[in-house]
């Protein structure tokens, strides 16, 4: 029997790979992207992206009998989920797997630029230390409190963590929750009162900037930002901005507005530590996203049901 056709658009693991080939005939988007899509657009069902690249709607227009996006991530703000819904695609993403790993990276974060761990990695390596002495003394996180900007899944798991390091937290969404941390409606007040603000809410336009030149002023001289979330929900040009003019203290962040871009600016800053998109790169991490993604895939093949479907895709 011929296999269904599926299409993989960015990187999967030989553990996916191995798992998919089983049921799909797996085709990687080639540079040709015009020529693929000539030859096999029509006959593409299913759909493995991962959340960076994601997949415009323009994409879906060639596929025409495209059932399902199973999204590897879950973040999935670069997937045109309203054209999806409108051609009945079921868009799938993995949440819940990633949290205590995001959650360790938002922490680090927070750690790393409060003690200048890496700073002073570089001041040893250099052989600074027997030339210049002990390095500069950095400020503890105990009695600290951070705000977070988007207490989900992973918010929530980063709470409880922080707690541990006696960081009191509070939190901004759109809505109050039934949660021990005190809420503010207005995130410009919760950064005013806030020693760290930690974004980990979703991309896309309602998010784009929330974090502007008044947040980051209300944070102010002393405070520092941690990114997990989306790079677009920051104004990266005002967060240069901030930081060069001495209005921010720190920032620590693991996603950018241009991927995998990273403006030199920031490179340049001590007060800044940077990570490339690391937030749930491990291998045991990846390896349950994987296996959740590849499941949505399978289970939707076999049953017409996915596993984990975004919101905007339940009941479908
Ligand atoms: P989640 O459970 O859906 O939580 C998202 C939170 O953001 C919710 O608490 C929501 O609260 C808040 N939010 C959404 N829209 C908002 C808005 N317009 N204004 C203010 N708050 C808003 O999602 P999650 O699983 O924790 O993941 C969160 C995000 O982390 C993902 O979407 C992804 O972008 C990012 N992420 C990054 C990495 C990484 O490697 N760095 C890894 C995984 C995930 P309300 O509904 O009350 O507003
Ligand atoms: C990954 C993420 O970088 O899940 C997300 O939203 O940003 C990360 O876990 C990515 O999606 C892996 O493909």
């Amino acid at each position: 029997m011929t296999k269904p056709q599926m299409l993989m658009i960015g990187a999967a693991t030989e553990r996916m790979l191995g798992q998919l080939a089983e049921v799909f005939a797996v085709h990687r988007l080639p540079e040709d992207r015009e020529g693929f899509l000539a030859q096999h657009g029509t006959d593409i069902e299913y759909l493995l992206v991962n959340g960076h690249g994601g997949v415009p709607g323009d994409l879906m227009a060639r596929m025409p009998k495209l059932r399902i996006i199973s999204n590897y991530g879950v973040g999935y703000d670069s997937v045109d989920v309203a054209t999806a819904v409108r051609h009945g695609v079921v868009v799938t993403h993995t949440p819940d797997v990633l949290n205590d790993e995001v959650a360790n990276t938002a922490v680090l974060l927070v750690l790393a630029t409060a003690r200048n761990f890496l700073h002073d990695n570089a001041y040893l390596k250099a052989g600074r230390w027997p030339e210049e002495g002990e390095a500069p003394l950095s400020r503890s996180i105990r009695g600290l409190t951070a705000g977070i900007l988007g207490l989900g899944r992973i918010g929530k798991a980063t709470a409880e963590k922080l707690q541990a390091f006696g960081v009191t937290v509070t939190y901004h969404g759109r809505s109050e929750q039934d949660v021990p941390y005190r809420y503010y409606p207005d995130l410009v007040a919760m950064a005013r009162d806030a020693d760290i603000l930690i974004c980990i809410a979703p991309g896309g336009p309602a998010t784009r900037h929330l974090i502007d030149r008044a947040v980051l002023d209300a944070l102010g001289p002393d405070g520092t930002l941690i990114n997990v979330g989306r790079g677009s929900v920051v104004d990266e040009a005002a967060l240069i901005a901030a930081l060069q003019e001495g209005r921010l203290g720190k920032a620590g962040l693991d996603v950018f507005e241009h991927e995998p871009h990273v403006p030199a600016e920031l490179m340049a800053m001590e007060t800044v530590t940077l990570l490339p998109h690391v937030g749930s790169a491990t291998v045991e991490t990846r390896q349950a996203m994987g296996d959740l993604a590849v499941e949505n895939l399978t289970a939707f093949h076999a049953t017409g049901r996915a596993v984990t479907p975004v919101p905007e895709c339940r009941g479908m």
